[in-house]
Formats: C-alpha cells, structure tokens, sequence
C-alpha cells in the first residue's frame, strides 16, 4: 500500500469546485462556457484555411504500436467481410455484382486520441456535479460521454509549445510544469491564453512514443511529463473559465504528482470537481509546426468525439483550422 496521502487529504475539502454552478443536472461541466458567442470567436482566429487533425492513428502496425495508459489495449480491428468472402460456396450475391468489405473492432474508448466523461475518474464516492460514483456500475449513467458529444466542441484554440519553449524535441519523463510556465510560454509565443480558451499543449510526447519505437523502454519507469498539482494551478484553471485541456500526452498531466506521489490528482481536481473536460492522445506536431512557422497560435478548434451512450469517454479526431 503506498503511503501517498488520499486525494481528498492532497486537494483539501475545500478545493475549487464548480459542482453546482450549471444546476444539479448538469453533464458538460466547463463546457457551458463554449456557447454560440465562443463559436464566433474561435472563427475570428482563421486566417489561412489551413487544417490540422488532432487524432493519432488508431491501429498502426508499422511501429510501436498505438500509446496507451497501462493495462489498456488498442484496437482490434477483424475483416468480417472481403473480396476472399465473395469466392466461397453460398457467398451473397447482390443483383448487379456487387461486393463490399466489412470489419468489425474492439476497442478501448480511452484508446486512442479521446474525450473523456466527465464521470471518468473520481475519489470519496462522488463523480462531477456530486453524482454517486455507484451511478456507474454496469454504465455510466449520470456525466457519460453522450452529452459532450451531443454538443460538440467549438471554440477558439490556442496552443502552447511547452517543448519547443524549453528548447526541446520532446520533456523528459516526469518533468513538470504548470500554470506560470504555461504564461511565460504563451508569453514568449507571443499570444494570451483568454478566458474559455481551449487549452492545448504540446509536450512533444507523442513523437517520442514514434521515434523511440520501443513501447518497453516508454513504459519502463512509466512517468508521463505534463502538468503538476497545486491549488494555485487548479484555481488558475477556475479563474480562466477553462472549458477543456488537450494535450498530445496519455494522461493530461505528470502521472505522480512528484511531493505525495499521488496519482492523477489533476484529473480530479480539473475533471471531477472543475468539469473541465479532458482530451488525451492528440497529435499536435503538425498543428505546432505551422503555428511556429507564422507565430499565430490560435486557431478555431472543432471537435466530436463519437456519441457513445453511457460512455466513460469516446475517440475523436479534432481539427484546427488556422
Ligand atoms: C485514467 O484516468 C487512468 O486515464 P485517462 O484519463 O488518461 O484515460
């Protein structure tokens, strides 16, 4: 049993929650904040019509494979039908010679570039909005995917290059940052990070997954870089009215935070008690390459992850458009 204290000791009782705010029904949290007026503003930032999609492969077989939190497995995608199907004895035969090709595959929702639900991750009993964390047994019923999805996600992007500002290819396992370096990144980037931004950052993790092609040297000593828990960092998100952090890591922020050495605090802190809604796995090389190119790094971001009902979280493919 580790000695890392319990989240609810770690976040204190009285940390910044927002449980309440959109009404005691609420499944978008930090979303509400993306309405039709933040649709208008996120188009305002498109200047060359250029797009980038966010999502990585799913299902690569010529390298290491797709990034997965531990213990998770990627997609497994079956031919069910193809042109071999079409030769065999009693094959169907559609007037005109028709022949199509059909797969079916199992996947891990949180399997590749992803929208999590809110009800995703929780301590003490409770999920977002104070829903009983029982509501989940068999299917997530209250703070599913569904409702996030129903909605889609628009508004303006902006990303920070947390590698590029450290003058690296990629972090190293386990480096930190948080809000303030956020703020001297932007800063130097030359743009702000405005209330109801869409929060991406690009740790340059996704890359080192590709180029070091070695999934048993990635996981061994499995510490992801990313952000790093303090009440000022989780107040900061409050104040900013973060509807949504998406970064190009497995999960969002530095796997133990490095003083207590628990796991995951921001997830709980941002997702279950914030409602800001958290993308994992995106591919954001591409999208800071052109931003570096012209220094505009922000753009509209348009996301929708798959309506999957009672859903602890969906794949997506986002799309910047500069
Ligand atoms: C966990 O919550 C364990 O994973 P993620 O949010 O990265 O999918």
């Amino acid at each position: 049993m580790s000695d890392a204290p319990a989240m609810r000791d770690l976040l204190g009782a009285d940390a910044p929650s927002n449980w309440g705010k959109w009404g005691p029904d609420d499944e978008l949290g930090a979303l509400n904040y993306l309405d039709a007026g933040e649709v208008l503003r996120g188009i305002r930032h498109v200047k060359s019509g250029e797009t980038f999609t966010l999502q990585i492969q799913m299902g690569r077989t010529d390298g290491p494979g797709d990034p997965l939190w531990p213990g998770r497995e990627g997609i497994k995608r079956k031919n069910e039908l193809d042109e071999g199907t079409w030769d065999g004895e009693g094959a169907p035969a559609f007037p005109g010679g028709l022949h199509y090709a059909d797969d079916t595959a199992h996947i891990f929702l949180q399997g590749s570039t992803q929208y999590d639900a809110l009800g995703h991750v929780w301590y003490d009993g409770k999920l977002w909005n104070g829903y009983d964390a029982r509501s989940t047994i068999d299917a997530m019923q209250k703070a599913s995917v569904l409702p996030i999805a129903e909605k889609g996600i628009v508004g303006r992007g902006v990303l920070i290059d947390m590698a590029r500002h450290r003058g690296k290819d990629y972090l190293d396992k386990g480096e930190t940052f948080d809000h303030t370096d956020l703020e001297a990144a932007a800063a130097a980037q030359g743009v702000t990070i405005e209330p109801h931004d869409i929060l991406c950052v690009r740790t340059g993790w996704m890359k080192y997954w590709y180029e070091l092609n070695d999934p048993a040297a990635f996981y061994d000593g499995f510490k992801e870089p990313g952000l790093t828990y303090s009440r000022e960092l989780v107040q900061w998100f409050q104040d900013r009215e973060v509807p949504n952090l998406v970064t190009d890591t497995i999960a969002n922020e530095v796997t133990y935070e490095p003083e207590t050495g628990v796991a995951l605090p921001l997830h709980c802190a941002l997702m279950r008690n914030l409602g800001v809604t958290l993308t994992e796995i995106a591919w954001l090389d591409d999208l800071a390459d052109a931003c570096a190119a012209d220094g505009r790094w922000s753009f509209l971001y348009v996301a929708a992850p798959l309506k999957v009902v009672n859903g602890t979280g969906a794949p997506v493919n986002p799309i910047a458009i500069r």
